[in-house]
């Protein structure tokens, strides 16, 4: 099809049925295209987009789940100035006035921007061109900071531009996959759902899993190393001189494509692989597997990125891709997943503090000077702006006065949070663009401003493969909410420039910025979608997803392939690569090392999949998982609770006793904030420590000290209404009918009933009691109308119940037997949940196993339900499956 300016234009094959949008799944970067159906009454109904190449029709547990994240309970509808709600008029003049007035006094750079990584393109687009073009400072970067920076500075170095080589499909043609650092299963499902699939089609091919803990992604691994932490740049130095002592180098493309390559084999051959920590076996079978399949895909993620010498990472693997010339071609190359969204939309607009739109970069005099003609902008910032946690030390030290912070919440996703909490209640202006006032960070704005959220807004956002696809709003605009690009909009016309900012709508931007892609394209550089840039406003409402670029000659593929890389000399850069020891080193003081990640059913600081029963259910509280052998040595039992600490700050998490991970290290969840535990906000402890080239944080990297939490009492509660406990440790979650919360304290009550009743603010309801003070056991239930308000059950030791089966009787007439914890016979407890969409739970499918005999995935399913919807749970079943033959076979 063509549009009227006779460009090739993708349009919608599959227009959507009557009621229904297209649009895309607004968490990770795998971007999943969904299927939004609204009532008309604010629920939807979601189903994957078959039509949509990147999951063609799957979706995950989260993706399943978006119709329960969208309700308006705790959003956020109306501006609020200084506490007190506001009109959009007078939250708005005082922003540009505050932002003014300080630019006018300390000059642009005591402004700043922080943004996000899950922002549309277009918001990302005109943000970007107000601090940069308008403003006339490089102070906006963005939470991709703490994500994808590394990546970014590692594609640079080695292709004079941050590009991901390949396309998802190579996942269904490689022989070989490598994951490095990434828990795919958990946090990319459809992509490991992808790999699951092509493996079953072609059992021949490979998957190794590097990671030093073992996780659901190692169910499908044919090997797991279990490396020793940032011991990555080592192995890959250690592949590539095997590589050169194997003859399988790719002699014609390093001549002809390649630089660096003798300085980069001269430092891979004196690499001492001890540091690793794998053995001479596991490395000689890896560098085998490798080097003898071309076909080789090496995924990473953040094991790779979020490290302090994680860009060099990033080029240990660019290195042995480039000398096997296996990049940009069917079935092989290195391959960066995003984390979030739009990620990959951020970083071709522009959104990092050292870069300009479309690829172009900030210090390059040619660039800026073409992007400052194209805005017609009164200045543009020479240098490159401060990167997120220089930009929030700054912030600490008054250098910054202002900062505007958009769409994520650094107050819980920052290293050194306790740090980054005190530097914005500090800040002479804070503004906050969220949907939620909930958060950490939104609680300390000066300015609060309500935006849309998904299924509200409209645009555009890129994958990891580089497909842009439109986000369409599906519901109205609630309360007082406006989109984020009109938001950023309406206070630049504030500030004096109005005509600069003056859209119609995303389609407007988007034609701007496909625009300046062009003059991006004719400087030389790769993203180019200049084609789209007379689009019209209906064929952009109507654009179906594409892969970049998009030009008169073309359209979409792989990049490298041919040989032709983006830096001064068009070759790919090969780079000699010292090995560092990771930054901080466990010592007397701080033992173990700190990994934290991510669970499978909840997103970062969970401000919408903490909505949803269903995702609560899965992991309902913070944990630690700790080393058995570490956990008999510091007298930690399992399910008590332990204090994690590091020079930075303290956190108190439940004990996992596992041996997923490694001796000395311990892991923790990212999700939980200040909303939903008193002592869950893990980056409370984790150390501000970057890496040098990138800016990003080493957020798996923190060493800390581990001991017992010494609690009087442990209790778990359940209730319709939202508690609030002032306990020492507490942290709660979303259940069908109200919530459950896990409680532990230093003191005991004189009066347990007394006590329950404020916990749960019930001054009056009726209660049944069970309290055996002297032994600190007591087990309350307050009912009303004969049903059941809320319950508490408490214990000197960590309260063992049936907690699925006691959260299914809230609101339900008062059973009897409620205080025994435990249910009859007839009504055996779920166990916590692992098939999220059938909400199945543990001991269901344990039972079914043992009493049906069931021994693969798809028998649980046809038995269960579990695992045949989304089957992001399939790595748990299959576990499970082992765990119970094992069993059986040790009996
Ligand atoms: N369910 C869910 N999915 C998500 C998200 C979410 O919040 N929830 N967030 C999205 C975002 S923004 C991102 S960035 C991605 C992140 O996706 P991933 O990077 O896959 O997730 P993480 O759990 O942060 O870290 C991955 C693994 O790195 C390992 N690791 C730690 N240190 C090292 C090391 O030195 N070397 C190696 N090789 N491995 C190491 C950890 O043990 C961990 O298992 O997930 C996206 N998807
Ligand atoms: N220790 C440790 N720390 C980490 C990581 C780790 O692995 N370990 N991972 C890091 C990574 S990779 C990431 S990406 C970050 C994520 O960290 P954050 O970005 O801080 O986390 P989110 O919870 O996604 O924050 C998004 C915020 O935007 C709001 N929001 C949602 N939609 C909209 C919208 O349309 N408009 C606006 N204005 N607001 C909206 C949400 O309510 C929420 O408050 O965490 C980082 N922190
Ligand atoms: S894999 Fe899941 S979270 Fe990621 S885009 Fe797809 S449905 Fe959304
Ligand atoms: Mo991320």
């Amino acid at each position: 099809m063509m549009d009227g300016a006779g460009q090739p234009l993708p349009l919608t094959e599959e227009k959507a049925q009557s009621g229904t949008v297209c649009t895309t799944c607004p968490y990770c970067g795998v971007g999943c295209g969904v299927l939004a159906r609204s009532n008309g009454r604010g629920e939807i109904t979601i189903k994957g987009d078959k039509a949509h190449p990147a999951n063609e029709g799957r979706l995950c547990s989260k993706g399943s789940a978006l119709g329960e994240t969208t309700d308006l309970d705790d959003r956020l509808l109306a501006p609020v100035v200084n506490g007190a709600e506001a009109d959009w008029d007078s939250a708005l003049d005082l922003v540009a006035e505050r932002f003014q007035a300080t630019i006018a006094e300390h000059g642009p750079d005591s402004v700043a921007f922080y943004v996000s990584g899950q922002l549309l393109t277009e918001d990302y687009y005109v943000a970007n061109k107000l601090m940069k073009g308008f403003i006339g400072s490089g102070n906006i970067d963005t939470n991709s900071r703490l994500c994808m920076a590394s990546s970014v500075a590692g594609h640079k170095r080695a292709f004079g531009t941050d590009t991901v080589p390949g396309l998802y499909a190579d996942l269904d043609e490689a022989d070989v996959i490598v994951l490095v650092g990434s828990n795919l299963a958990w946090c990319h499902p459809v992509l490991y759902q992808r790999i699951a699939a092509a493996k079953k089609a072609r059992p021949g091919m490979k998957v190794v899993n590097i990671d030093p803990r073992r996780t659901a992604t190692s169910d499908i691994a044919d090997t797991h190393l279990s490396i020793a932490p940032g011991g990555d740049v080592a192995l890959f130095n250690g592949l590539l001189a095997e590589i050169a002592a194997q003859g399988a180098v790719d002699g014609d493309f390093v001549a002809n494509h390649v630089s660096g390559f003798e300085a980069a084999l001269d430092a891979a051959n004196g690499t001492d692989l001890s540091v690793t920590g794998l053995s001479g076996e596991e490395l000689a079978a890896f560098f085998h597997l490798w080097i003898g399949s071309e076909k080789v895909v090496t995924i990473y993620s953040q094991g790779v990125n979020q490290s302090s010498f994680g860009t060099d990472k990033v080029n240990a693997i660019t290195n042995c891709h480039l000398a096997t010339g296996r990049i940009g071609k069917p079935g092989m190359g290195p391959f960066s997943v995003t984390g979030q969204p739009n990620a990959m939309g951020g970083r071709e607009v522009g959104g990092l503090a050292n870069m300009l739109a479309c690829h172009l970069d900030i210090e390059n005099p040619e660039h800026r000077s073409a992007v400052r003609e194209f805005w017609d902008a009164p200045t543009m910032p020479e240098v490159a702006g401060l990167k997120a946690v220089d930009m929030f030390r700054a912030v600490g030290e008054g250098r910054i006065k202002a900062i505007w912070v958009i769409c994520t919440n650094p107050a819980v996703s920052l290293p050194d949070a306790d740090g980054v909490r005190a530097a914005i209640e500090g800040c002479d202006f804070v503004v906050v663009s969220d949907i939620t006032a909930q958060t950490d960070t939104a609680q300390l704005a000066d300015v609060l401003l309500p935006a849309t959220g998904w299924g509200e807004k409209d645009g555009t956002v890129t994958n990891s493969e580089r497909c842009i696809s439109r986000q369409r709003g599906v519901l109205p605009p609630p309360g007082q909410a406006r989109h984020d690009w009109r938001i950023i909009c309406d206070v630049a016309a504030r500030m004096g420039w109005g005509a600069a900012f003056d859209y119609s709508g995303p389609a407007e931007i988007f034609r701007e910025y496909a625009a300046l892609s062009g003059i991006a394209g004719k400087l030389g550089r790769d993203f180019d979608i200049s084609a789209l840039a007379a689009i019209s406003d209906r064929d952009f409402e109507a654009m179906a997803p594409f892969h970049w670029p998009l030009t008169e000659t073309r359209q979409g593929g792989r990049f490298f392939g041919d040989g032709r890389f983006y830096t001064p000399d068009g070759k790919g850069r090969m780079l000699a690569l010292e090995v560092k020891a990771p930054a901080s080193m466990p010592s007397a003081d701080y033992p173990f090392r700190l990994n934290t990640g991510r669970v499978r059913d909840h997103w970062h600081t969970m401000t919408r999949t903490a909505k949803s029963p269903r995702l609560s259910q899965h992991m309902a509280e913070p944990y630690l998982e700790v080393h058995p052998d570490d956990a008999s040595r510091l007298g930690l039992l399992p399910a008590t609770l332990a204090k994690v600490q590091s020079p930075q700050g303290s956190a108190v998490l439940r004990v996992v006793v596992t041996d997923r991970g490694r001796k000395g290290e311990v892991f923790a969840p990212i999700h939980w904030s200040g909303q939903n535990s008193a002592t869950g906000r893990i980056d409370a402890v984790v150390t501000a420590i970057t890496d040098p080239v990138s800016g990003q944080p080493d957020s798996k990297g923190a060493v800390v000290k581990v001991e017992p939490f010494e609690a009087t009492w442990f209790g778990f509660a359940l209730s319709v209404d939202d508690i609030h406990p002032q306990s020492a440790y507490w942290a709660k979650a979303r259940a069908k009918a109200g919530w459950r919360t896990e409680l532990a304290c230093t003191q005991t009550p004189q009066d347990w009933e007394a006590y329950a009743r404020g916990l749960f603010g019930l001054a009056d309801a009726e209660a049944v009691t069970m309290v055996d003070a002297r032994r600190g056991f007591a087990r309350i239930a307050f009912h009303e109308g004969g049903r059941l308000r809320a319950a508490l059950f408490a214990a000197p030791e960590p309260v063992a119940v049936a907690r699925t089966h006691l959260t299914s009787l809230m609101g339900e007439e008062l059973d009897p037997a409620t205080l025994s914890g435990r249910p009859a016979a007839d009504r055996p407890d779920p166990g916590a949940t692992i098939c999220a969409c059938f909400d199945v739970g543990v001991n269901t499918i344990l039972a079914a196993i043992q009493n049906q005999n069931l021994t693969t995935v798809d028998a649980i399913g046809a038995a269960l339900h579990a695992g045949t919807n989304c089957g992001s749970c399939r790595p748990e079943l299959a576990a499970l499956l082992l765990s119970a033959t094992q069993k059986e076979a040790a009996e």
